[in-house]
């Protein structure tokens, strides 16, 4: 073949790809390492919000916006590799919401699935499906996909909670709905925290109740209660040696998560702790209750405080340090692994 006739035919490929394109067609050999990389290739970078950083930015929008304005008053964690759909990793969101006393963040529901991990302050609640959850620092509150939930703070001082959201997976799935509620606030239409003294975390359940949700029917797991499972437990417990002493909230119908998307977990790391290396095809995010530590993600050492927010993307091989001689360290996690489980794509491996 002579040389023009080479280069014209080279014309003619560029311009079949073209062509095919403008048909909503592709070539798969073009794409074949993209779509299929021998292992996962998330967008989400490991990465780490210092919570003594994002507070002025809170004090002050709590300063300059209302809360009528905002609606929700929340700075978004978002993963610089994740800025398009505003997620923290991947399938999952975080952010930090600020209510002062006085304030009502008004009724709505969406499809995406919400908790609420309670940072600082007091007197504030909210209102799920017609039940007042009242908020202590360290309580995980459930606000499942599609009830009404609107937040009021009726003690003093500002109010801070980390918001743990599916709204990534929802939208992925173009799943999503949204609805504004026809009042500001719910009337509250059961005895206030009636969910939470019903169960017994899934030892006695009621028998009365006949609806088998696919999330907990629990609006508030208390930090009383979490306290007091680490310290029955104490140092008896060989623990996991890549978690250390870790416990999962469930839903007390499945012993499962505590959502179809989100499984929530508390763990201690005891002083000294140095944690196994393991990966796993679940990204993950951390918030400090307390105590201070490093993680090692990937190689890269992220050193983390009090209050901080950390993230470990799916696949990225992590490891959990608390070098104190005689602090514990308390992490909050949570990950999309039940979607990664419910698809069959789990896998997990030590290093
Ligand atoms: O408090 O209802 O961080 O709807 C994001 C969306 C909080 C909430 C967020 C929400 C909420």
């Amino acid at each position: 073949m002579t040389a023009t006739s080479v280069s014209s035919l080279r014309r003619h490929t560029e311009q079949a790809y073209a062509e095919m394109a403008e048909l909503g067609v592709g070539a798969l050999w073009r794409h074949l390492g993209n779509l299929f990389p021998a292992e996962p290739a998330t967008r989400a970078v490991p990465f780490h919000w210092s919570y003594g950083a994002l507070r002025p930015y809170m004090l002050h929008f709590a300063d300059v916006l209302s809360i009528e304005e905002a609606q929700r008053r929340v700075l978004m964690l978002v993963n610089p590799g994740l800025q398009a759909e505003s997620a923290t990793v991947t399938g999952l969101y975080a952010g930090i919401q600020v209510i002062l006393p006085g304030e009502q963040a008004q009724a709505h529901r969406h499809a995406a699935n919400a908790f609420r991990f309670i940072i600082e302050g007091s007197g504030a609640y909210t209102t799920v499906a017609g039940e007042r959850v009242h908020m202590h620092p360290g309580d995980l509150l459930l606000t499942p996909g599609w009830q009404w939930h609107d937040h009021y703070h009726e003690g003093d001082g500002p109010m801070m909670w980390l918001d743990g959201l599916d709204f990534p997976i929802v939208n992925a799935l173009d799943a999503q709905f949204f609805e504004l509620h026809g009042e500001t606030a719910q009337q509250s239409s059961v005895p206030d925290g009636l969910s939470s003294a019903q169960f017994i975390h899934g030892r006695l359940n009621p028998t009365w109740i006949r609806e088998r949700t696919v999330s907990s029917p629990i609006g508030n797991y208390p930090w009383a209660e979490t306290e007091r499972a680490f310290a029955a437990i104490a140092e008896d417990a060989a623990g996991s040696a890549v978690d250390g002493i870790q416990l999962e909230y469930t839903n007390p119908w499945t012993g499962g998560p505590v959502m179809p998307t989100m499984a929530c977990r508390i763990q201690r790391l005891v002083p000294g702790f140095h944690g196994a290396p393991r990966r796993h095809t679940a990204g993950t995010i951390l918030h400090v209750v307390r105590g201070e530590g490093t993680t090692v993600v990937d190689g890269q050492e992220i050193y983390w405080g009090e209050k901080d927010v950390l993230v470990v993307p799916s696949w990225a091989t992590y490891q959990h340090i608390n070098a104190s001689r005689s602090a514990d360290a308390v992490l909050f996690a949570y990950s999309n692994e039940p979607v990664v489980r419910a698809l069959g794509l789990y896998r997990d491996e030590l290093r």
